[in-house]
């Protein structure tokens, strides 16, 4: 009898630090981490662009994922989704991190998106252009959503307009920022076109208040004679997908 009082204590002990190690189980917590990631261009912060040369937005930044207890999880998987919602989305290259990229975090927590290979900032860039001719016309904008999660738990989830500075995909203009699409911007000048809006802002004109204006010139102007492969090759064009 003592002999089975001792096993049924022994049991009951073993249970109960079964239990004790799952209830104390390490999971990420949404509230106590920190998603700082963001779809990065100059001037640009509200929109992404998509340039065939690649040197569009890019979605760069860091993800911190703590737990229930606020403690940093060092060595967890995060995985980086990201989706285009774009019927008329035209890639010059897919990139290699779509759907998702895993990244897995130091020993802060921290997880990094990868250092990219383009002009000014870090992280996930893409090369592609819109095609918006033809019937019926598109004047809209495109989107692209991001989600992060970690052990199964979603921590963020945010979603941006897309736009391109390559509007046409005519003969000639394919993958190409020149004349064809230069037309198209100039169709929406001072108007509130969603597509030819880079910047996400509206401006003050003689006019009125219009999305496309002078800003988004600028953002145009600094893609001019960008491609997607050396067709034909303008000195401007970097190549930056691999
Ligand atoms: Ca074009
Ligand atoms: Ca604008």
């Amino acid at each position: 009898m003592a002999n089975k009082l001792l096993l049924v204590a022994v049991l009951a002990a073993a249970l109960l630090s079964f239990t004790a190690l799952h209830a104390w189980a390490s999971v990420p917590n949404p509230d106590n981490s920190t998603c700082a990631l963001e779809w990065v261009y100059p001037g640009a912060t509200l929109r992404v662009i998509a340039c065939p040369a690649g040197d569009g937005s890019a979605l760069a930044g860091s993800v911190t994922v703590r737990d229930q207890f606020n403690v940093p999880m060092a060595g967890v998987a995060v995985v980086v989704d990201v989706d285009f919602f774009c019927d008329h989305l035209v890639w010059c290259k897919t990139p290699a991190w779509l759907p998702d990229t895993t990244l897995i975090t130091d020993g802060g927590g921290v997880a990094r998106l990868p250092v990219g290979i383009d002009h000014s900032t870090t992280g996930l860039h893409f090369c592609a252009g819109r095609d918006v001719i033809g019937p019926p016309e598109i004047v809209d904008c495109c989107s692209v959503q991001y989600t992060v999660t970690c052990l199964g738990v979603q921590l963020c989830q945010v979603t941006t307009e897309l736009v391109s500075v390559d509007l046409n995909q005519n003969p000639g203009s394919a993958l190409y920022v020149e004349a064809l699409d230069h037309q198209v911007f100039s169709v929406d000048y001072l108007s509130n076109t969603c597509r030819s809006d880079f910047n996400g802002t509206s401006e003050d004109t003689p006019t009125g208040t219009w999305a496309v204006a002078g800003l988004d010139i600028s953002l145009f102007n600094e893609h001019w004679l960008h491609a997607c492969e050396v067709q034909p090759p303008p000195a401007t064009t970097e190549e930056v997908c691999p």
